[in-house]
């Protein structure tokens, strides 16, 4: 009976838990408050030797959110959702590892954190309907219930370069950054990767590196963020409307309240299309994307925003050459992840900076000295990896998990992950994944998604406790239902045009399937409550 775990006073490492969660970052921390709430034992797993997880591992200079600080927040506190002040627009990453260490005080939730402990197994029991979660300190747990709030983007990915275990000089990846910081005075130092990470990371490094070598093989579409401090009128009205925006957040398309235009870009004369595109411009963020409502359906209409930012582009870099070799034009706009900046176009005007195309001459090894592409050899005392992630799958894949009759999460997701609304998974009874592939996840605002997922995986728990159920698994046909409307949805957008790590392209081998789902967290959010409405609609619940 998994009510009646909780051990007194809390602290001690039970062998036996009601609930294992893995991570502790937004979502494990959230889930572990509410299911403390609902007097569960619980253990959470977290590899990192503090909380935070994004946030705690990438401390690269220039890391910060493109979502702004008043929505990327929980909603679940008043008390904290008042009393926290956000100081910027956009927050750094040291301000939200602040905060998230301030919620971890303030709700007390480090006792039942053990740090530093990477989970590498859990293995279903069918005799017993447990979970035996295994850690890399060779410990074991037996729990009712295996969280998975290990993060859509946490398995930083650095490319297999031949030759990197010769590079005499330092390096780093962007989501795997050192505690301490990084001195670039003085130095050359090569960026590989031109996307969000290597957005943020490029004028930062520029400014401080004797010579600054960008190494790009797809050009990102990057939009400003034009950052400031926080505008005390707006947190004001904020705070006094937190509720009745956090409603509207909740039913929108990506969890943020945006200024959508219903037009398509088609159906008004160019120059209203122009002064829609440059206001947006000037306000900064992804807002752009909401300029008109077919940017991500139809070819033709993504074409005129994609050229109004090639224009800016044109704009701003002074060598034609340059600013030309910077212009995105193998994708649509938005179909691989919009990238939100600060001074990113302007840094390759700088003399110490110098733009390397590695798509028609690819990096072919890395050397004691710095790198060697098919062209030419660059001389680097630091190289900065901001190659990305094994998203969606990759932290899941990493440990072992297994199911009923023993069978791996590798062999079930070997053609692509299936899941049942991205939150469970059929033959892997009361395991959950939070934000998990199939679910709006990285389409949205994460703290939304988080607290959705969440709330209704309590609501679960406590709807078996009260009908004195051990076991919720998804059925295979549930499964290929949700599989196949997010499909559906997804093959009516641009998305599938580009090679985006939402599709897996960006690691080699990787199933080619889009992980997230497009429909939108206010549909999605009423598909999860209309399933629990009928009882679990699409489980089996013994
Ligand atoms: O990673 P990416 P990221 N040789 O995979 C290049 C979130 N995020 O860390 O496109 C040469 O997007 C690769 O080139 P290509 C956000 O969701 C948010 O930047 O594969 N280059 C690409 O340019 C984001 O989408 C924020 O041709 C190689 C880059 O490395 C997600 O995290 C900030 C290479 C990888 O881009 C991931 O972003 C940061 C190789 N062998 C991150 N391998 C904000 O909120 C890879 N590349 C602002």
């Amino acid at each position: 009976d998994f009510q009646s775990n909780r051990p007194e006073g809390g602290a001690k490492p039970a062998s036996n838990v009601d609930a294992v969660i893995v991570g502790a970052g937004f979502a494990g921390l959230y889930m572990l408050y509410r299911l403390r709430q609902l007097g569960l034992s619980v253990r959470v797993y977290e590899a990192g030797s503090g909380v935070g997880g994004t946030w705690f591992f990438n401390r690269y200079p220039g890391a910060r959110c493109d979502i702004e600080s008043l929505d990327y927040s929980y909603s679940f506190s008043r008390e904290l959702e008042q009393e926290w002040k956000w100081t910027e627009r956009y927050a750094t990453q040291p301000e939200i590892l602040r905060y998230i260490n301030h919620v971890a005080d303030r709700f007390e939730l480090r006792r039942d954190i053990q740090f530093d402990t990477r989970v590498t197994a859990a293995v279903f029991d069918e005799a017993t309907n447990r979970w035996a979660i295994q850690t890399d300190d060779g410990a074991s747990v037996s729990a009712r219930f295996c969280i998975m709030a290990t993060g859509c983007l946490s398995a930083a990915k650095v490319p297999d370069f031949k030759g990197l275990e010769s590079f005499k000089g330092r390096w780093y990846h962007t989501g795997r950054w050192p505690h301490e910081a990084v001195d670039f005075t003085g130095q050359r130092v090569g960026v590989i990767g031109t996307s969000s990470s290597g957005v943020q990371v490029i004028p930062i490094v520029a400014e401080q590196a004797a010579h600054l070598f960008v190494f790009q093989r797809t050009p990102s579409f990057s939009v400003p963020a034009r950052n400031a401090p926080i505008d005390p009128a707006y947190e004001s009205w904020m705070k006094a409307n937190y509720a009745e925006y956090r409603r509207k957040a909740r039913e929108s398309r990506a969890g943020v309240v945006m200024d959508v235009n219903e037009k398509s870009a088609l159906d008004v004369s160019p120059e209203e299309r122009e002064r829609e595109y440059t206001a947006r411009w000037k306000k900064g963020g992804t807002g752009f994307l909401g300029a008109f409502s077919d940017l991500r359906i139809r070819r033709e209409s993504n074409e005129t925003a994609a050229e109004f930012v090639r224009a800016r582009i044109r704009a701003t870099v002074r060598d034609p050459a340059v600013a030309e070799a910077l212009l995105p034009r193998t994708y649509p706009l938005g179909t691989r992840r919009l990238c939100v900046d600060t001074h990113y176009y302007e840094t390759f005007n700088r003399d110490n900076v110098t733009l390397v195309d590695v798509k028609t001459s690819p990096i072919e090894e890395l050397t004691p000295k710095g790198l060697r592409t098919r062209s030419a050899e660059y001389a680097l005392d630091i190289i900065v990896f901001a190659t990305g992630f094994d998203a969606m799958t990759g932290a899941l894949l990493n440990i072992d998990i297994r199911g009923r009759g023993n069978a791996t999460l590798k062999q079930k997701w070997a053609d692509g992950p299936r899941t049942y609304l991205g939150l469970a998974i059929a033959g892997f009874p009361n395991l959950f994944t939070i934000t998990g592939p199939g679910s709006p996840s990285v389409f949205s605002n994460t703290l939304v998604s988080i607290e959705q997922h969440v709330d209704w995986l309590t609501d679960c728990i406590t709807y078996l406790r009260e009908h004195r159920l051990e076991r919720i698994e998804a059925t295979v046909e549930a499964e290929d239902g949700w599989v196949a409307h997010a499909r559906e949805l997804v093959e009516r957008t641009l998305f599938p045009l580009a090679d985006s790590w939402y599709i897996g392209a960006n690691i080699p081998g990787k199933p080619r399937v889009f992980m997230p789902y497009v429909g939108g967290v206010g549909a999605y959010r009423q598909k999860c409550d209309a399933v629990a409405a009928r009882g679990y609609e699409g489980f089996t619940l013994t």
